[in-house]
Formats: structure tokens, sequence, C-alpha cells
């Protein structure tokens, strides 16, 4: 295991909102290679983080507070906040236990009627069969808004940088569709929450193996918030229909979004200079604060990812992030190579943080 110095020698500090609630999404298994096997989305993911964290004396690790549904009425439409709300009664209603699979989905060519039958409702808000939905869904993605939009609050109060450990992840859910382990978005909410409190720009860097495909849509549009992405090429990895390099926003957004695919196999050399070039898009862009999308699952051991970085690779990229020198927002995305995870996520904050205390 690589061992990074402890963040209070170093004198630098950031703080970490988490919270115990994310145990209520417990999934078992998940649809993958065409059946169901053990999910790897699961509780203990946040838990090692959070171990992790402690043990490098990164910061204060703090309860979110509540902010009730505005922030996320801000990203998500009513009515599929309503959904997810409900979704578990129902499908108690019908018998269900365990994990909910969506069935079939409103593809072009069929019709976007909002149906009455929770099957039907299942593939009406969802874009994939990968995601198991539990009985404790809504208050472990509620409570991971409620973190990311905490998280982000301390960057409105001045801070520097701030650990937003969400669980479950964000960047895959759009505005009315669930999909990638994904319920709510939580990088997403916590930037509309900057926008909403001084922020006049500000950029979404999404460093997670897969492309976010969420955060994507919800801002394509715009010109407010800039999306940049690194990720695996969509035409050999999930999600396969988005993280295209010609996708760079649409009318208003036109140029706002920017898009690194990778090949499989991608070493740190070649993932950094795709890092390099979206900061240099990033720095002309000149946001007010950065919102950085963590996932980990670049990482060479990762069960479901095919990209080669090391451990000790990790702590260069919060360097290079803090060299932007905007106040920088970490939320947490993916990751599965579960026994590394809080090494790799503590690796990119240590180095962001002593970067930051030696510029
Ligand atoms: C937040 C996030 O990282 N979501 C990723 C969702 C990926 N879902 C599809 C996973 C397919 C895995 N297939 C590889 C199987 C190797 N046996
Ligand atoms: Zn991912």
């Amino acid at each position: 295991m690589v061992r990074f110095p402890r963040a209070t020698d170093l004198g630098a500090s950031m703080l970490t909102v988490y919270s115990a609630d994310h145990s209520a999404h417990h999934p078992r298994f998940e649809m993958s290679d065409g059946t169901l096997m053990a999910a790897v989305e699961i509780p203990r993911r946040a838990e090692i983080v959070r171990e992790a964290v402690a043990a490098a004396g990164l910061g204060p690790i703090v309860a979110p507070e509540p902010f009730g549904t505005a922030p996320v009425a801000r990203v998500h439409a009513a009515d599929y906040l309503d959904f997810l709300a409900n979704v578990w009664e129902r499908c108690e209603a019908a018998g269900r236990s365990g994990e909910m699979f969506p069935l079939a989905w409103p593809v072009p060519g069929l019709r976007r009627i909002r149906p009455n039958d929770i099957d039907g409702l299942l593939g009406y808000y969802s874009f994939d069969a990968g995601t198991p939905l539990t009985s404790g869904t809504w208050t472990a993605a509620r409570t991971s808004a409620d973190i990311a939009v905490t998280a982000a609050d301390r960057l409105v109060a001045g801070a520097r940088s701030a650990f937003a450990l969400c669980r479950p992840p964000g960047h895959h859910a759009g505005r009315d569709l669930y999909g990638g382990y994904c319920f709510l978005n939580n990088a997403a909410i916590a930037a509309e929450h900057l926008r909403a409190n001084g922020a006049e720009r500000v950029a979404i860097l999404d460093i997670d193996y897969h492309h976010c495909n969420g955060t994507q849509v919800i801002f394509e549009a715009r010109a407010d918030v800039f999306v940049a992405s690194l990720h695996a090429d969509p035409r050999d990895e999930y999600p396969y229909f988005s993280g295209h390099a010609d996708e760079v926003g649409v009318g208003d957004g036109e140029g706002y979004t920017a898009n690194y695919p990778l090949p499989l196999g991608t070493r740190v050399e070649a993932w950094m200079a795709a890092l390099d070039h979206a900061l240099s898009r990033i720095a002309a862009y000149a946001p007010d604060s950065l919102v950085v999308s963590l996932g980990l699952d670049t990482f060479e051991r990762d069960p479901i990812s095919k990209f080669r970085l090391k451990s000790a690779d990790y702590p260069a990229i919060g360097a290079r992030l803090a060299g932007l020198g905007r106040p920088c927002l970490f939320v947490m995305e993916g990751g599965y190579a579960i026994e590394e995870l809080g090494t790799n996520t503590v690796g990119v904050l240590t180095g962001f943080c002593s970067a930051e205390r030696g510029s």
C-alpha cells in the first residue's frame, strides 16, 4: 500500500462532509455480464474512504445540513423526485423485495408517456438495467445530495476546498433519469447551489472513468456551467451512448462542453495530457469555482474498468487541480477497488492540499 504524508503534517486542511445514511442503500446484486452479479457500488466504499480521510488527518469530518428540496429541485424534475420518494412503497405493494430493475424503456420509436404500472415507471425514469433500486435508496440519495450542498455551501462561505463524500454517486443521473448507480446528480446540484449563491461561472471537471452523461445533458445548453470530462471511449465502454469528442454543447451552450474519450488501457502519461488540456480550457473559461466529480475507477485494479492509473499517481492529480488556483469542491463519484479506494481518494485530496499550501 502506498503511504502519503499526513495532511496535518503539511499544515493543510480540507473539510469532509459525510453521513452514515448512505448505508440505507445496500444492494446485494446488479445486472452485469448478462446475469445478476454481486453489486460493486456498496456501503463499504464510503466507509473505507471515511476511514482513510480520518487516518490521513485531512481535516474535520462533519454531518450534512438538511437543505430541503429546493437545491435538488433546481436540477431534477418534480415528477421524477415524486417517483423516487414513492417507488419503494409501490414496489412493496406489488409484492417485490430485495432490489428492483427496469424492464423496458421508451427509446426513440416508442412513446414517452408516463405509465401507471410499476415496471413501466421504472423504465420511464431510467436508462440502464445495471442500477439496483432498494428500500433505502431514496434516503441515501437524498442525504448524498445534502452532503454535496453542505460542502458547496462551505465554498460559498469562503473555503478554498471541501470534500463531499457522496454515496450513492450522481454523475450519470439526468434531470429525470437514474442509471449508472446514480439517482440524484450531486455535482450538478452543488454547481447550481454555487450559481444561486454568487458564482457567475462554475466549471465541472469529471475525472471518473465513465462519461458523465447526466451532468452533460443537464448543462449542455448553458454557458454558465462548463462541463469537461475525461473518460473511457464510449465506443468501448459504458455508458456507450454519450461522451464522444464531437459533443461540445448545444445552442447557447456550444463551446461549453468538452469531452476527452480515451482508449481502454490508458496510462497516466496520456491521461495527464488530457487533464492538462481540460484544465487549460477551464482556465480560459475563468470559473469562480471548480467542482471535481471525483471517480477513482481509473485505477489499474478497478474491477469494472480498464485504465491503468496507479496509487502513486493520484496526489499528482490533486496538485494539478490546485494549480488552477480556484476554490475546489470534490464530489465523490465511482471507484470499486474497495481496498485501495480510501488511499487513492485521499491521495488526490492531500495532493491538492499540499500544492495549495506550496503555492
Ligand atoms: C458512478 C459510476 O462509476 N458508475 C458506473 C456504472 C457502470 N455500470 C456498468 C458496469 C458494467 C460492468 N461491466 C464489466 C464487468 C466486468 N466483469
Ligand atoms: Zn465510473
